[in-house]
């Protein structure tokens, strides 16, 4: 081998991900990741440098959930890499298509408590749908060939890379793997005739038909699909804080959101539905409260790329393991149906008993959502939110109208995703207005960001809703512990300093006549904002299901 011809294993992998199209990474340095660092310098590939590596995780997740493309985070071995580790949970829990990139103490020193070593292919194990320690430098086109396909296929998710530093560093000839070979790694996608078969046939006896759609629907790309079943057979569809975006919700057969803090009228139709399609779901207890109860008058179908689903939490009818949008292409083809016309006047008419509705006195947090939303309609827009009552007020409140722009970290529910996942997507979508709802909690738990997007130009906007609490949490103690507030009384930073001390802007909004100039401004503005709304204290989200409960007994 000519010496002209070898490569690093740094050059190598920064070849492979151009390869793989990868346009930007969101990473952070250090010394077991030099070798990659520098082959980075002489590349065209976009380095985000976050301020901390779980920011740089959830940043390549945003990126990712605005995209369906797979994001790409990097950190050096030991305490880098275990600070990605939250944002690579956040990406299983929520099958988002993820590759991370770990470097590692080099080979002769794994085991024996070297400087920054951390087993994090161990660590990462059960959050990774694959992970990979490299041992040879001649593996790496293989390796990152195979990661991306693991990670984008079938059902997407998070696949790890740790790569030591004399691999990273090692030189050799930079050879094209060829074909993918996985024994046992076969993602199905057709769906499955007979089961399509039986399932137009229980569709076409069902009197009370209903949609829960989720997540899945997104990510194969079927939201389309998903309506024209709708529409096909009139049937509501309600969705799950992952599926927010898969149908219209401006339509008028949209329910919004089921389960713990649905709507009342979508629980009821849930509850008293005799035929429950289940499309892109997983059955996640915040949907089903006591398993027993849900749906429990239904026939269920369940629609699904990931077999494993099938009746793990509820008993299904019929099951199609398959990618969603070639499933329901081949369901809707001679559907028939026979909807009772009584469904859909009951449903309406508990609309109108129940709508999601709040107090018009003092500057709630609702207002601040149902603003914001009504300014974006008709506008390129994402939302990206944090944990807690506001995650839930934007989530009931905010009219989404197409995939991939409502992106909020459901499975695992982790605070500080908002901010750092919305400079992800400002950077997947540079023309879009991004905006980060936030808790004053949340947003503490990842603020150093403001300076990577004060840095990187990107004008993301976030809109606190300041109430002073953790408030989510608040809202348990208050119903559930006899308003005892342990620990959930927050002292807050100034916001509006703290954005200017970042280089970014803050605006303090107090009264609900603010909400629209001020959103306005920030909207008008080329940086960052930080919005602190000061909303009432001890407003809840409403309704909600008490934990353990049936869906259709909710509180408020
Ligand atoms: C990393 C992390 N730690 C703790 C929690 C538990 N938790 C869920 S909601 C919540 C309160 C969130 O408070 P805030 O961000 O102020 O939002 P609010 O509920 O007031 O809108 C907490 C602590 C969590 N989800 N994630």
């Amino acid at each position: 081998m000519r010496s002209e011809d070898m490569l690093t294993g740094g050059q190598i992998l920064v070849e492979c991900l151009k390869n793989e199209g990868v346009d930007v990474i969101f990473g952070y340095p250090g010394g077991a990741v030099l070798p990659i660092y520098d082959a980075l310098y002489d590349s065209d590939i976009l380095h985000v440098l976050t301020r901390h590596e779980q920011a740089a995780a959830h940043a390549a997740d945003g990126y990712a959930r605005a995209t369906g493309r797979p994001g790409v985070c990097m950190a050096t071995s030991g305490p880098g890499a275990t600070n990605l580790v939250t944002g690579i949970a956040t990406a299983a829990m929520d099958s988002v298509p993820m590759v991370a990139i770990t470097g590692q103490v080099p080979t002769t020193l794994i085991g024996k408590d070297a400087f920054q070593e951390a087993d994090i292919t161990g660590i990462t194990m059960p959050i990774t749908k694959h992970n990979y320690l490299v041992r040879d430098v001649n593996d790496l086109p293989r390796i990152v060939k195979e990661a991306f396909y693991i990670a984008t296929t079938g059902r997407p998710g998070p696949v790890l890379i740790d790569i030591p530093r004399d691999v990273s560093a090692g030189k050799t000839e930079y050879r094209d793997p060829g074909p993918i070979g996985l024994r046992g790694y076969m993602p199905r996608l057709a769906g499955e005739p007979a089961k399509v078969a039986a399932a137009a046939k229980l569709i076409a006896q069902a009197r009370r038909p209903l949609i829960y759609a989720g997540g899945g629907v997104i990510n194969s790309g079927a939201a389309e699909y998903l309506r024209k079943l709708a529409e096909t057979i009139m049937a509501p569809v309600a969705v799950t804080l992952m599926g927010i975006g898969c149908f219209p919700g401006d339509h008028p057969l949209f329910l919004g959101m089921l389960g713990m803090h649905g709507a009342r009228y979508t629980n009821y139709a849930v509850n008293e539905c005799d035929l429950l399609l289940a499309i892109g779901v997983r059955f996640d207890d915040r949907v089903t409260g006591k398993v027993d109860s849900f749906a429990s008058h239904a026939k269920v179908i369940h629609i699904d790329i990931d077999p494993a689903e099938f009746g793990k939490n509820v008993p299904v009818d019929i099951s199609i393991a398959g990618d969603v949008r070639t499933v329901l292409v081949d369901l809707i083809k001679n559907l028939t149906c026979n909807p009772d016309p009584a469904w859909q006047e009951k449903i309406a008419r508990w609309k109108k008993e129940y709508p999601l509705d709040y107090s018009r006195e003092g500057l709630r947090p609702q207002a601040v959502i149902r603003e914001l939303s009504d300014m974006l309609q008709g506008r390129q827009y994402r939302v990206t939110t944090e944990v807690g009552q506001n995650q839930m007020w934007a989530a009931q409140h905010f009219c989404i109208t197409r995939p991939r722009s409502f992106i909020s970290s459901g499975g695992l529910g982790t605070m500080g995703y908002g901010f750092p996942a919305a400079i992800g997507v400002q950077v997947a979508c540079p023309d879009e207005l991004v905006f980060d709802i936030a808790g004053d909690g949340s947003i503490q738990m990842n603020i150093q960001e403001l300076t990577t997007a004060v840095n990187y130009e990107l004008p993301v906007n976030v809109a606190i809703l300041n109430n002073g609490y953790l408030g989510m949490v608040r809202q348990w103690q208050e119903l559930f512990y006899n308003r005892r507030y342990s620990q959930t009384e927050l002292t807050n930073p100034d916001f509006v300093k703290v954005a200017e001390a970042f280089g970014a802007e803050g605006l303090r909004v107090e009264k609900s006549a603010e909400i629209r100039p001020a959103l306005e401004q920030a909207i008008a503005s080329s940086k960052p904002v930080f919005l602190d709304f000061i909303v009432e204290r001890e407003e809840n989200v409403m309704p909600i299901v008490p934990p353990g409960e049936a869906i259709s007994r909710m509180l408020g």
